[in-house]
């Protein structure tokens, strides 16, 4: 196996998709230890812009993803989608649903889709999230679009990985607004109200946009309020208008690089690592007995 990892590499790096799946595979199987074996990860010559696209279940989130795929694609774009559904290991549901809303896509030498459906145990992202996104980077695709659900740790861990974060809520989400916005507040840089067909959808935008401006921890970053109806791609073009503003700078790849981010990346992947070393000692726990080797002197 290690004989072929060179190969691997060059094939992914010279943008074929079926190296590039081998080459997750090989991160997958061997975590974080793979820094050594492909030093390129930490160094992306030509890293790819990594959009978040995070919100409650049924938001919308997937159906917005296919219609980004069909618009980057019509630029020409290479297009890597990350799918992380922590809601359970076993959510083969969400994500046949997900294969459903992307077939469109299936079988175009420039798009790669996966779905995680597993996670790190304490509920962020697993340390092969980590290593794939950073995969993207040596693989030639311009723009990864993450997708993350719920509201917990992994949305909010999304922070340590996407360039640009998207929230997505819909005309219903009107009613846990309130509680829902301390965390949403610190990674979003915009707001999607998707939906935008159902009644409510205006006015729900619009109350959105001034309790953000009547926060009283005054936001950070010009957080704007989008109205999108994915199901006909309305909307989409204010969407890109942002992705593009933001893409063209160099803010982004500072950002990448700074220090408490590094640190961020590192403390998941030290969490996960933890886990796995935890995971592995209680298995040798059957009785309380037990407990004296494991907590011996
Ligand atoms: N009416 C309406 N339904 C939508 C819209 N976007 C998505 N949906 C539907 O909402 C459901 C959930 O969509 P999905 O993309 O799977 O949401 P996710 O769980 O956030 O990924 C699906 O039945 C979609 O067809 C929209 O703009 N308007
Ligand atoms: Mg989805």
């Amino acid at each position: 196996m290690s004989d072929q990892s060179g190969e691997i590499l060059k094939r992914a790096k010279a943008g074929d998709l079926q190296g590039f799946a081998r080459l997750l595979t090989l991160l997958e199987r061997e975590g974080p230890t793979s820094f050594n074996r492909f030093p390129e990860l930490l160094e992306a010559q030509k890293p790819a812009f990594r959009i978040g696209i995070t919100g409650p279940p049924g938001a919308g989130k997937s159906t917005l993803i296919g219609r980004l795929i069909g618009r980057f694609r019509e630029r020409g774009m290479k297009v890597g989608v990350m799918a992380v559904d922590p809601s359970s290991p076993f959510s083969k549901g969400a994500v046949l649903g997900d294969r459903i809303r992307y077939t469109a896509h299936f079988g175009d030498p420039g798009v790669f889709i996966r779905s995680l459906g597993s996670r790190g145990s304490l509920g962020g992202l697993s340390a092969s999230a980590y290593l794939m996104v950073r995969a993207f980077d040596i693989a030639q695709f311009d723009v990864v679009l993450m997708e993350t659900v719920g509201v917990g740790q992994t949305e909010l861990e999304i922070m340590n990985v996407a360039d640009w974060v998207s929230v997505v809520l819909v005309p219903e989400s009107g009613d846990s607004i309130q509680g829902m916005k301390a965390g949403l507040l610190e990674i979003a840089d915009i707001f999607v109200v998707n939906k935008g067909d159902r009644p409510g959808a205006d006015a729900f935008a619009h109350e959105l946009e001034s309790s953000l401006l009547l926060d009283p921890r005054g936001p950070s970053k010009p957080i704007r309020v989008l109205k999108t109806t994915a199901l006909t791609g309305e909307g989409l073009d204010a969407f890109l208008d942002g992705v593009d503003q933001v893409m063209k700078g160099e803010e982004w790849k500072q950002r990448r690089v700074a220090p408490a981010r590094i640190r961020a990346e590192a403390k998941a992947l030290l969490r996960n690592q933890l886990e796995r070393q935890i995971d592995v000692k209680a298995q040798t726990v059957s009785s309380p007995r037990d407990f004296l080797s494991l907590f011996s002197k």
